[in-house]
């Protein structure tokens, strides 16, 4: 049951895909107040939990913490933030009584979910106009179902997508990016793509290539496409100020970049240096920024990430000139405690300050609009931008494509990462409960840096971290340049990562399936055990367990120098303990609580009760996967039924029924297979 309330005039932001009629009267369950602005709240019982809010920081039950929904370029992703580069305005409280609200609106948007008071929720929007909905279901799958269905289906990549693959900020050169695949190749360290930063435009302008680093750019990605590793470079945000530059020229020219009241082009400063933002809320300008990809894709690029489009802005250049004014008067002066204060304050205030908002505007359909009260909608329209344009461009082939930004809607078009984590222990917990929160909201090709963006890893962080993100559809190693070097070939217990690795192209069909279903079925992908387990009391305490599809459980080891973990089995469940492709050892667990042991080299994975976990002999890269032999772990009480969806991976008949088998296994070890005919050695659990 979906409600739809609307207030003020809200900006039309595409979240949701379908037209349904408004109500009248209150907002069911959160009492409206009209202060100074619009907020909604309701009392929270003792034992409810509330979910949701996609990218944000801390649990998976979001309740003890204010958050606000304000993308912003947040390096930091500590427990006190509020925010990070996402607006994902969707809650669902689960308690005496269950329901789900969103909240659309592109402006700032404040959650206080028990933080003023423990047993009280507050959302409050900065403007007073919104979409709101509400949805009602007997448990949170049936609302996540309700809402993701609102919002339409979610974005899905090509299957190569779903391999390894390796980034680094700091791979300047070809022959850079030439060592980096050769060391996987000639290492068997499996290998799917690799990634451009900054470093490979001409002076960080978009859509070029520095030609005296990349002479043979359009070479070198044709070399590595016949050695199956795609090339995927990066786009920002910001469009560099530069005479001569033909999308900056192209784009003063029409008036397709944010301008200041004036009607003068808003300046800010980024890698470039001076940038002008493309005015991607306008669909005139959009369509235009989206036909500059087509500059890579004729190179052969497949494949894309967004990056800086907050927009994050080191400075606005009205105020980079006050500033340095401010200090200039602070020369040769005594600095005591206040003018230190001001000192760094004014420095401070020149990155990424709201102020700076309400200095530039977009063009809409609706109208000129001041950026401040669009905000969460710019990564957002950036990614569509492109979105767009890979469906005028190429319509029957899927591109990679994922943004750092991102507002609900923007789930259709791509995918995101999860910013610039650190190689903590903590981090990469952070990212594992980001999952399913994500899922939520509708992103499903999901990934946080593997090993972390900043800070040096370790090499068993490096390793946990591997093992962790086995089943992250979007499994990439990526880390800041300065950082330690953490390619999977540079550490000692390289035969750990390589067989963590196979593993993980073992596990690619199952994978693949999982997520295909869930894209398709607008479902969860990784579920939270209190989603499934609804009446389980003690499963919502458990935040470092995950559902990974249907037939799966994880729980990866968190702790520098943990041997083993506790485990809280809300059923009866079969484990493998996995070492690499064919060395493993099983086991059965009975519901409740275990410790149980792994070794740094060894991944805990749970097979539920008449499920099956099926697995392919592995391969170097995804190509190499083969399925028409497998391997089956069935852990079967009466009879374990699989629905394996398959597909080629890069086109876009995704409905066709030929696509799914039904494979069955009896107890005595016995299947069948309804589609396609595959050969399966069973392992009973
Ligand atoms: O402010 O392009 O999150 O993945 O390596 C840094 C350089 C800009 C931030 C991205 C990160 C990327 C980095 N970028």
């Amino acid at each position: 049951m979906i409600r739809k309330y609307i207030f003020g005039s809200p900006f039309q932001t595409d979240a949701v895909v379908c037209d349904i009629p408004c109500s009248q009267g209150d907002v069911p369950h959160m009492k409206q107040e009209n202060g100074e602005n619009l907020s909604f709240s309701c009392q929270l019982g003792s034992a409810d939990e509330v979910y949701g809010l996609g990218e944000n920081v801390r649990g998976i039950n979001k309740r003890g913490w204010r958050y606000c929904s304000c993308c912003v370029d947040e390096p930091n992703h500590t427990e006190d933030r509020q925010s990070l580069y996402a607006a994902h305005n969707f809650l669902v409280v689960r308690g005496q009584t269950c329901f789900g609200i969103f909240v659309d609106t592109p402006g700032v948007v404040t959650f206080d979910i028990g933080y003023t008071h423990l047993d009280e929720m507050t959302i409050t929007l900065v403007y007073p106009d919104a979409a709101i909905y509400v949805f009602e279901g007997m448990c949170v799958l049936d609302i996540v179902k309700e809402f993701r269905t609102l919002i339409g289906r979610s974005y899905i990549p090509p299957k190569w997508a779903f391999g390894f693959q390796q980034s680094r900020w700091g791979y300047k050169t070809e022959e850079d990016i030439y060592r980096v695949v050769k060391m996987h190749r000639e290492n068997h360290l499996p290998l799917d793509s690799i990634y451009l930063d900054i470093d490979y435009m001409e002076r960080y302008k978009d859509f070029t290539v520095d030609r005296e680093r990349m002479p043979h750019f359009e070479k070198m990605v044709q070399d590595l496409k016949e050695d199956h590793v795609h090339v995927v470079p990066i786009i920002d945000a910001g469009v560099k100020v530069e005479e001569g530059y033909a999308v900056y020229e192209e784009g003063i020219e029409n008036g397709y970049f944010c301008k200041e009241e004036d009607g003068k082009e808003f300046t800010a400063g980024v890698w470039p240096g001076r940038v002008h933002f493309p005015d991607v809320l306008n669909p005139e300008a959009r369509k235009w920024f989206g036909e500059q990809y087509r500059v890579l894709l004729d190179m052969g690029v497949d494949g894309f990430w967004n990056d800086m489009n907050e927009p994050s802005i080191f400075y606005a250049q009205d105020r980079l000139d006050s500033v340095i004014d401010q200090i200039a008067a602070l020369k040769g002066r005594n600095l005591n405690l206040e003018t230190f204060e001001q000192f760094m304050g004014a420095v401070r205030s020149l990155s990424d300050n709201r102020e700076d908002y309400q200095k530039f505007y977009h063009q809409t359909p609706e109208g000129r609009m001041s950026h401040d009260r669009v905000h969460n909608l710019f990564g957002y329209y950036m990614t569509r931008a492109a979105g767009e344009a890979f469906e005028r461009l190429c319509p029957d082939r899927r591109i990679l494509m994922f943004s750092r930004s991102s507002y609900v809607g923007m789930h259709r078009y791509g995918g995101i990462w999860m910013g610039d984590n650190k190689s903590w222990w903590q981090h990469m917990l952070l990212n594992y409960k980001m999952q399913p929160s994500l899922n939520m909201v509708g992103f499903l090709y999901t990934g946080g840096d593997i090993g972390g963006f900043g800070a040096d890893v370790t090499e068993d962080l490096l390793i946990r971290w591997m093992q962790m993100a086995l089943f992250m559809p979007l499994m990439r190693n990526h880390s800041a340049m300065g950082t330690r070097q953490q390619e999977v070939y540079r550490f000692d217990n390289q035969k750990i990562l390589r067989d963590t690795l196979h593993v993980r192209y073992g596990l690619l069909p199952y994978l693949y399936s999982e997520f295909m279903k869930a894209a398709l079925g607008d479902e969860m992908y990784f579920k939270p055990l209190s989603f499934l387990y609804t009446e389980d009391a003690y499963a919502p305490q458990v935040e470092d367990q995950l559902l990974a599809g249907d037939s799966v459980m994880t729980a990866p080891v968190f702790v520098q120098n943990g041997k083993g973990r506790y485990v809280y089995l809300p059923e009866e469940m079969a484990m493998i303990r996995m070492r690499s492709l064919d060395d493993y050892d099983t086991d059965r667990y009975p519901a409740g609580h275990h410790y149980i042991e792994a070794g740094l080299n060894e991944t805990l994975l749970f097979v539920r009760p008449d499920k099956m976990l099926i697995m392919s002999d592995g391969g170097e890269y995804t190509e190499d996967v083969h399925t028409d032999h497998m391997k089956v772990f069935a852990f079967v009480k009466t009879n374990a039924v699989y629905e394996w969806y398959d597909d080629d991976g890069m086109g876009k008949k995704y409905d066709d029924p030929e696509h799914m088998t039904k494979i069955t296994v009896a107890a005595d070890g016995t299947y069948t297979c309804e589609g396609r005919n595959i050969r399966l050695t069973v392992e009973l659990l």
